[in-house]
């Protein structure tokens, strides 16, 4: 998964109610709705859950060290869906302990590896990449209104795009894979309902639903988009050309952290309260 920058999210938080509106017209569900039904549960179970959340946000100073904003956009996108949140003054181990003594009942924390959000009490986590797949995953079927029976073309198969693999074939989907590392398919060819694809034109060409999530530009160009395709597109920075976007743009979800973050707290919620399986 990419590093974001701060130019990524800088315009996030003033873009949080336009963005929630675009989703719900892409979807028929804004941020909350898209992540209660990728975790399995709801929106109105997961508003419960998340009234009953404290999450502190530490930043870490590990390895390329804090990423300007990232952790206040963080506190903005998970305030702006109900949460309880704060991002702490200290970093690191002090920034934990200042959590702790603030009795806070979830940690949200990443490094340059790992973006995960613990629940203290029950000891369950949620991870970024898993729960961004099942996010997108979810908006992308969301939007195509049914995928059982339906092929998506998936491209790219890091966590990302395998947890979505996952989320379709959860929801009945046949999945078309690509990604230009074999040795990343290794492990998915032999899953049911899984065909690997030689190269992205070929994955594209299964149908009109597209996932993607590389870290590669233009794998999606004009020509693989009518008006009739639709795109998930979690990957960073983003796989669809400006051509395509700009003929094609409302036909594309797409956002740096926002659809990732929530999907996290419902995946996290969800499996506190025992309603779901990875
Ligand atoms: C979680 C994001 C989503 C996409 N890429 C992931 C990323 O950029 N991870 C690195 C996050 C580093 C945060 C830094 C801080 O500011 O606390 N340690």
């Amino acid at each position: 998964m990419s590093r974001l920058v701060p130019e990524d999210i800088a315009h996030v938080r003033a873009m949080l109610k336009k963005h929630d509106d675009e989703l719900r017209a892409q979807t028929g569900r804004g941020l909350l709705g898209i992540a209660a039904e990728a975790a399995g549960l709801t929106e109105k179970q997961l508003k419960e859950m998340v009234a009953e959340t404290r999450i502190g946000v530490v930043p870490l100073t590990t390895g390329l060290g804090i990423i300007g904003g990232f952790s206040d956009t963080v506190q903005a996108i998970l305030s702006f869906v109900g949460a309880e949140v704060f991002v702490t003054a200290a970093t690191d181990v002090a920034g934990i302990n200042e959590a702790l003594a603030a009795g806070v009942k979830q940690l949200f924390m990443a490094d340059d590896l790992t973006c995960s959000l613990m629940d203290l009490q029950s000891r369950c986590t949620a991870d970024n990449g898993i729960a961004t797949g099942r996010g997108f995953g979810a908006a992308l079927a969301l939007a195509a209104g049914e995928i059982k029976g339906k092929k998506v073309a998936v491209l790219g198969a890091g966590p990302v795009g395998r947890s979505a693999v996952y989320y379709f074939l959860s929801k009945g989907a046949k999945v078309v894979l690509y990604d230009k590392n074999p040795a990343c398919l290794a492990h998915m060819q032999s899953v049911p309902g899984v065909t690997l694809a030689g190269s992205g034109s070929e994955a594209l060409a299964a149908g009109t639903l597209y996932f993607e999530a590389t870290t590669a530009r233009d794998t999606i160009t004009l020509a693989d988009m009518s008006s009739e395709t639709v795109v998930s597109a979690p990957g960073i920075p983003l796989g669809i050309s400006d051509d395509a976007m700009a003929k094609h743009g409302s036909q594309v979800i797409q956002d740096p952290l926002e659809l990732g973050v929530v999907s996290m707290l419902s995946c996290l919620l969800a499996k506190v309260a025992g309603k779901y399986q990875e």
